[in-house]
């Protein structure tokens, strides 16, 4: 599993949340897009409330909010599991935020998210602190067995050639968003793109190079889509970023 991730930039692992969890965070979803104030980074809040077709994201943050979504990843072990990937010597650190998405059918996908794009540059302008992290992970509370139910879209090994791109140009080149696709993307080899699929209370990880889109949501295969991520950096990320998207396994357990 660890050597699909190293070459892949994703993996999924079935089986991590128990039924019960699953429904715990689907009710936690329930309630926080219920409550007073609720705020969408995406969508609008009366088609998400009526389940109108449409894409819909939303953050927690844990530091403002009751971490019903930290809790979550606590007691699933999302953090042991990461560590298995990430070297050793740097574990992850806890997240600080949970982001909410969901896809309500029917929708084909339009917008930043369905091209291919890594999630940044997230870099603060003028202060050039870094916000890149170094691990995405994922939990499904809902089924992605089939293609077509707003599963997510990777392209395999691409982590390693944007590494590449970097390391050609330095680290800085991250946030020179000009010279890239509109996702942003960089002008590299893609590869084929694949869909992401597995059962629900699987967990996905990917590497932040990763290139990834939401899909479409035209199928039969239930009401909605929820996906919890987490964005989660290995101990020191802050201070290794450079070299850890110059070197993209550097922070990794290289088997
Ligand atoms: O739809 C998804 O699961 C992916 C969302 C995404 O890539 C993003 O918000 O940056
Ligand atoms: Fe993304």
């Amino acid at each position: 599993m660890k050597a699909f991730f190293l070459t892949n930039g994703y993996l999924t692992i079935p089986n991590v949340l128990s039924p019960a969890q699953v429904a715990r965070g689907r009710r936690a979803i329930a309630e926080m897009a219920e409550s007073e104030g609720f705020t969408l980074q995406k969508g609008d809040v009366e088609a998400l409330r009526e389940g109108r077709g449409g894409y819909y994201i939303w953050h927690q943050l844990f530091r403002k909010e009751p971490p019903t979504l930290l809790d979550l990843y606590t007691e699933a072990g999302i953090g042991e599991l990461a560590d298995q990937l990430l070297r050793a010597d740097v574990p992850s650190t806890q997240p600080r935020v949970a982001q909410v998405v969901l896809t309500i059918p029917p929708y084909t996908s339009s917008g930043p998210q369905e091209v291919p794009h890594f999630d940044g540059p997230m870099l603060i302008p003028g202060t050039w602190e870094p916000s890149s992290f170094s691990l995405l992970a994922g939990i499904w509370l809902t089924p992605h067995e089939v293609p077509g139910n707003g599963n997510l879209r990777v392209w395999p090994g691409t982590h390693l050639r944007f590494g590449e791109y970097l390391s050609e140009r330095g680290a800085d080149a991250i946030g020179d968003t000009d010279e890239m696709h509109d996702g942003p993307y960089p002008k590299i080899e893609m590869g084929d793109r694949v869909t992401v699929t597995g059962t629900a209370g699987s967990v996905y990880f990917a590497h932040y190079l990763l290139a990834h889109s939401a899909g479409d949501f035209t199928g039969s295969g239930g009401s909605r889509r929820e996906t919890v991520y987490y964005r989660l950096n290995a101990t020191d990320h802050h201070v290794n970023w450079r070299q850890s998207v110059t070197d993209p396994l550097f922070e990794f357990d290289q088997v």
